[in-house]
């Protein structure tokens, strides 16, 4: 059903009251293991009047303005762990994903709503990711404490939106997530964006060497899909797989319909690629051997004078190496990359100059030569 626009009218006590709220889920998935891993939950209020849906947004603004922000937040969470309790009675290893009111952190560490709830509900705190957006948090003191006591109990955190407006990355040592959330914003045409691409690949890397999870968040297209597999993403949400939906709906299709064909997609893409690089590794190796041969003909004096001819002669100053990955916008960013040598080497460099040289000393010492 979709949102209403119409807040006319609106009791935001009786919803609170009423419990007037209807969990949605939005699955994750794991290309790897071809899999639904786990749901985010997404609440969305009804109107008393009308019945029809009020987007989150808009009820975290009321709930702010009458000074009910800890209440509906715990109303909300309530809804979607007895959702997902009745949606998902034994979730062996699915995960449910909940985002956590982070301006309310201090209050909450008194209460320990969520670990009461699991306790409640029979659920275990291990299916459990608690997302929390970082920027929000007033007490740096009152955020960690609320990290351990949860990761204490089983839960698992999550870092949420990383990447969009001021993310702050001192506060990585101390949350120490889980799993890392890459924006929307930075998944949108990741296909087509080598900044993107290199912020996107970064944060990858930085999930890795952490020992958590990236996941790509808002991925709407194929292409954005394959891009975000491409750099590494370990996860996948967004509405090219499913928008949120009611539980009643039967998720497991998405992985028949949508998730398979683009896994072997994905399979199939990266084999061509490994050939086209195993061919092009091929090719080089028979030019840098000739080129040696030659070179270690020549008398050392000799050599500065005829390294530029041998080069040409050998066709690395020309189209070969030109940068193959699209959209580098000049030397300078392919020449940062070693591990792109030797086919994102020295674009457009000219022959002879300092980075040219500079070029060739990398290109033969990665060679080991
Ligand atoms: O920031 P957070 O992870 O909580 O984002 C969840 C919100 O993002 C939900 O409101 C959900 O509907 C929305 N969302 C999820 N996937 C997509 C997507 O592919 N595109 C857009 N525009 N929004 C998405
Ligand atoms: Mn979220």
């Amino acid at each position: 059903m979709a949102f209403t626009t119409d807040f006319s009218e609106l009791d935001f006590k009786t919803i609170l009251d009423q419990e007037l709220i209807e969990v949605h889920f939005q699955p994750l998935f794991s290309i790897r293991e071809k899999k639904i891993v786990g749901f985010e939950g997404l609440s969305r209020g009804i109107h008393p009047k009308s019945g029809r849906l009020i987007p989150p947004l808009p009820l975290l603004k009321m709930a702010k303005e009458a000074d009910l922000t800890l209440e509906l937040d715990r109303l909300l969470r309530k809804k979607i762990l007895e959702s997902f309790k009745q949606f998902c009675p034994d979730p062996h290893d699915l995960i449910l994903s909940l985002n956590f009111e982070t301006s309310i952190i201090d209050k909450e560490i008194g209460s320990l709503q969520l670990i009461q709830l699991c306790r409640q509900l029979n659920l275990d705190p291990s299916n459990i990711v608690i997302e929390i957006l970082e920027a929000k948090v007033k007490s740096v003191d009152a955020l960690a404490k609320f990290v351990r006591i949860h990761r204490e109990h089983g839960f698992l955190i999550a870092l949420d939106d990383v990447g969009k407006g001021h993310s702050n990355f001192d506060r990585i040592p101390i949350i120490q997530p889980d799993i890392i959330k890459i924006d929307r914003s930075l998944v949108t045409n990741l296909h087509q964006d080598y900044y993107r691409q290199e912020i996107f690949k970064s944060l990858v890397q930085l999930s890795q060497k952490i020992g958590a999870l990236a996941l790509a968040e808002g991925v709407e297209t194929e292409e954005e899909t394959l891009a975000s597999l491409e750099l590494g993403a370990d996860l996948l949400q967004g509405y090219y797989f499913s928008e949120p939906q009611e539980p009643s709906v039967d998720f497991t299709q998405l992985v028949t319909g949508i998730l398979d064909p683009v896994a072997d997609k994905f399979k199939k893409q990266m084999v061509e690629k490994l050939n086209i690089r195993k061919m092009q590794h091929e090719r080089y190796n028979l030019m840098i051997e000739d080129l040696v041969g030659e070179l270690s003909a020549l008398e050392e004096k000799q050599l500065e004078g005829e390294l530029p001819t041998a080069l040409v002669n050998h066709s690395i100053a020309r189209g070969h190496l030109c940068a193959q990955r699209k959209g580098a916008p000049n030397h300078r960013h392919v020449l940062q990359d070693e591990t792109e040598f030797p086919q994102g080497y020295l674009p457009h460099a000219p022959q002879g100059d300092g980075l040219f040289n500079q070029g060739l000393f990398l290109f033969l010492d990665g060679r080991g030569i």
